[in-house]
């Protein structure tokens, strides 16, 4: 084989060898075979040195001009090669988020969310509003406007977590009522729900982080008899049939006359257990009729608007619906607890 055959032949190998390459480090590897320094090319071109110069340049032309072919060769296949590997890691890599699952690594809402969103259900369909609030407040929203003065001792009815800029975490969710007053033009309805925190001894019925559900009803002449109607409306289709309450005096800075709901025990039938603390009963939904300081502060003639307001202890009402006798099931994270409530 004389040495044009040879570059010829190199050529020939090269193109079928090269496309056997599966990576990038493979494909220079044997590019390097070829057209590199120790490459079968070179090694061609290595022994011209006997040649006439016409043979030199006849040689040495077809060799460049493979060695370009060959360049080109490998540019392309490194184009293949980095296309092919690109749609193996998105291959690799995609999820289908479409795919059908098993049906038991669903989650579903805690048992006190359910109730909330019943309980907006048909608060909505009175014609209420739902309004929400920050659970870090000011002590203005969480007790002075609600006519706790700051010497007020109904304020250690509630024990207060305070922040160290002078906030508190709130207590209750009557601090919505302050920021209704201050946005909405009467008459309104509105419900809040929230967590609320108590600095509480945890007992089966006392929880430091707890839910309610603030309502206000504010317009002309509204009487405790709509406030009795309301509430009643909202029990009867929570427990789906009469359940048995009393109605008593509550004192509440911030409502005058005030009231407090309260429920036969769904856990012991009126008993006595430890829930309702061997009563027979539980306190579930203080109500009363909006105090006129607490117009005032929000900026009303409490000669012109009256209003109710109730704060339903949230907890506590799906613990009478379900017959639950401890509250702190709620936030222990027991999943057999929770998988009741699917
Ligand atoms: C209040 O929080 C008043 N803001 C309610 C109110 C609103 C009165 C509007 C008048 C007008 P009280 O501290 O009683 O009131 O709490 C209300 C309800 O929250 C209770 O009836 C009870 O159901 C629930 N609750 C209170 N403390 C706890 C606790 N530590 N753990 C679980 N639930 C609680």
């Amino acid at each position: 084989m004389n040495l044009i055959e040879e570059v010829e032949s190199i050529l020939k190998e090269a193109q079928v060898f090269l496309p056997t390459s599966q990576t990038e480090e493979e494909l220079d590897k044997n590019k390097n075979l070829f057209i590199g320094k120790k490459g079968k090319l070179t090694s061609v071109l290595k022994k011209l040195g006997n040649l006439s110069i016409e043979e030199k340049k006849a040689i040495g032309k077809r060799a460049n001009e493979v060695s370009t072919e060959l360049e080109e060769t490998v540019n392309s296949l490194r184009e293949k090669i980095k296309k092919e590997q690109l749609e193996k890691l998105i291959y690799s890599e995609f999820y289908d988020t479409l795919r059908p699952i098993k049906s038991q690594e669903l989650g579903s809402l805690h048992p006190i969310t359910k109730i909330q969103y019943e309980i907006e259900d048909i608060f909505v369909s009175m014609g209420f509003s739902i309004m929400d609030g920050p659970e870090v407040e000011t002590d203005y929203n969480n007790f002075e406007a609600l006519n706790f003065t700051s010497d007020h001792p109904a304020r250690d009815m509630q024990d207060t977590f305070y922040v160290s800029d002078g906030n508190l975490l709130r207590t209750h969710t009557s601090a919505i009522q302050v920021r209704a007053l201050k946005v909405l033009k009467p008459p309104f309805k509105i419900i809040a729900p929230g967590r609320v925190f108590r600095y509480e001894e945890v007992d089966a019925s006392h929880e430091n982080t707890f839910y309610q559900i603030e309502g206000m009803a504010v317009g002309k002449d509204i009487s405790a008899a709509n406030m009795v109607y309301t509430m009643n409306v909202l029990l009867t289709r929570i427990f789906q049939k009469e359940v048995k309450v009393r109605l008593r005096p509550g004192y509440f800075p911030f409502v005058e006359p005030g009231f407090e709901l309260d429920i036969s025990c769904t856990v012991c039938e009126g008993k006595g257990c430890a829930v309702c603390k061997q009563s027979g009963w539980l306190e579930l939904l203080p109500c009363g009729l909006v105090h006129p300081n607490v117009l005032k502060l929000g900026g009303l003639d409490p000669n012109e608007w009256t209003g109710f307001a109730f704060g339903l202890g949230l907890d506590r009402l799906v613990m009478m619906r379900y017959g639950i006798n401890d509250i702190r099931y709620f936030h222990s994270g027991n999943l057999r607890f929770l998988k009741q409530f699917v």
